[in-house]
């Protein structure tokens, strides 16, 4: 496809943060039309940055036969596409309109993991195998591998026996840290799993004393949110249920599950409580088994508007359950406030697999809702909660985490070249097989 240099409009400057390039020797911009596809090569040079080589500018090819008027636009590094820009244009009197001239994507993606993504190795049945990183180390690691936030337990911040000086400090530390690197704390979770208080659950448990140790720990983790710079408190109630079904009176538990919350919206009356359910392991069984539930307990707290969920893929396949329609679900009640992306081959334990690793058609459905119902314009991010095999190299301790968000761009770039106008014709006439073969090539690249 010739361009016509007189012709050529910029797009607007693409800014490098908007990629997240691994130092690519080259890069080919791939113009992605809805009717034809035109690539240009484009060698390192004028227009380009050193290191992360994004291009400033891009040109539209003139006089495309098709005359698509809508351009999905994509930069491709060794062959992997990074990110994705939509823009909306239209061929109008011998010009391009509309879209022209923007600098900024229209749906750019956030991307955040925890410090728990990068660890040892250690697993219920051998020590660890590679060697603990330092938080400081994660956190710019994190950074240079295109991450713009990170997910904090309570105790990933400042230890839960730390007094309230103490506290205060080393939460600033951090604070500071990210501020540094340019990111941000998407959320804080008390850790109501790990202490000898808990071992019978936090507000679940049959004991006073124990109950009031987690409401404290959860008010002291709303504290360290607020110090590091988030209003954001997930609950994972990991020990909230049984081994023993007849341990403890589940219409109660259920209760004090609402009693919980409600006590720590009151405590804090700007933070929201986000709910990230999981049906099984470590209990046999959990109370509030899936984001349906949560939910429903949402609505009946003295503020629904400031209760959501967190909705991870693996937790949601463990449930027997769609993850994209628990998503979708969430999203229409305006409650998909985070995610935790991952994957997991069937019903086994929480494997925490790189997103799409197992199944991409899943995969695909998800990227594909979130970013149809506009998931991450009022700041939500997308996190992984990935976990490196324990056969991983210390070398390759962060690639489940890169993978991740290759995948997810990848995955990206498929939804936003989708015929929409196709599927919808393909849904009104039943004609799902077609729409099947459609999708299911798409995924294979024809
Ligand atoms: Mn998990």
């Amino acid at each position: 496809m010739e361009c016509v240099r007189k012709n050529y409009q910029s797009l607007g400057r693409l800014r490098s943060a908007d990629f997240s390039v691994l130092k690519p020797s080259s890069c080919v911009l791939k113009f992605g039309a809805y009717k034809s596809e035109v690539y240009q090569k484009m060698a390192p040079g004028p227009g380009f940055e050193p290191g992360y080589t994004a291009p400033k500018a891009v040109v539209l090819p003139l006089d495309d036969p098709g005359i698509p008027n809508y351009y999905t636009i994509s930069l491709c590094c060794l062959g992997r596409c990074c990110l994705v820009q939509r823009r909306t244009l239209s061929w109008q009197k011998n010009r391009w309109t509309g879209g022209v001239g923007t600098t900024v994507a229209d749906h750019e993606y956030k991307y955040t993991a925890g410090p728990w993504n990068i660890h040892t190795g250690a697993d219920p049945f051998g020590p660890p195998v590679r060697d603990e990183v330092d938080f400081a180390e994660k956190v710019a690691k994190l950074k240079e591998i295109g991450y713009h936030g990170v997910q904090f337990h309570d105790d990933d911040v400042v230890s839960a026996e730390a007094d309230a000086a103490t506290t205060e400090k080393v939460a600033g530390q951090v604070k500071k840290l990210l501020d540094d690197h340019g990111m941000v704390a998407e959320f804080v979770a008390p850790r109501l799993w790990e202490h000898p208080n808990t071992i019978d659950g936090g507000y679940t448990s049959n004991d006073p004393a124990m109950r009031k140790y987690a409401l404290e720990r959860s008010k002291r983790s709303i504290d360290i949110a607020r110090m590091i710079g988030t209003k954001n408190i997930v609950l994972w109630p990991a020990r909230e249920g049984t081994y023993i079904r007849e341990s403890k009176d589940p219409v109660t538990a259920t209760q004090r599950a609402v009693d919980y919350i409600n006590a720590l919206l009151d405590y804090d009356k700007e933070i929201r409580i986000i709910g990230e359910m999981k049906p099984n392991e470590p209990m046999d069984h959990a109370y509030n088994p899936t984001c349906g539930h949560f939910i429903a307990l949402a609505y009946k707290t003295i503020d629904p508007d400031r209760v959501g969920v967190n909705i991870e893929s693996a937790h949601a396949i463990l449930a027997g359950l769609d993850p994209s329609d628990e998503m979708a679900f969430a999203l229409w009640h305006k409650k998909l406030w985070a995610v935790h992306l991952n994957d997991q081959n069937g019903l086994k334990f929480d494997e925490d697999k790189a997103f799409g690793a197992v199944n991409l058609r899943s995969a695909f459905n998800q990227v594909w809702v979130l970013d149809r119902y506009g998931y991450g314009k009022n700041g939500e991010m997308v996190g992984f909660d990935v976990k490196a095999l324990r056969t991983t190299t210390p070398e390759k301790r962060y690639q489940h985490l890169i993978n991740s968000k290759i995948i997810f761009e990848h995955l990206l770039a498929i939804v936003r070249s989708l015929d929409n106008a196709k599927i919808e014709e393909l849904r009104a006439k039943r004609d799902y097989e077609t729409l099947e073969l459609y999708i299911v090539e798409k995924l294979m690249g024809k």
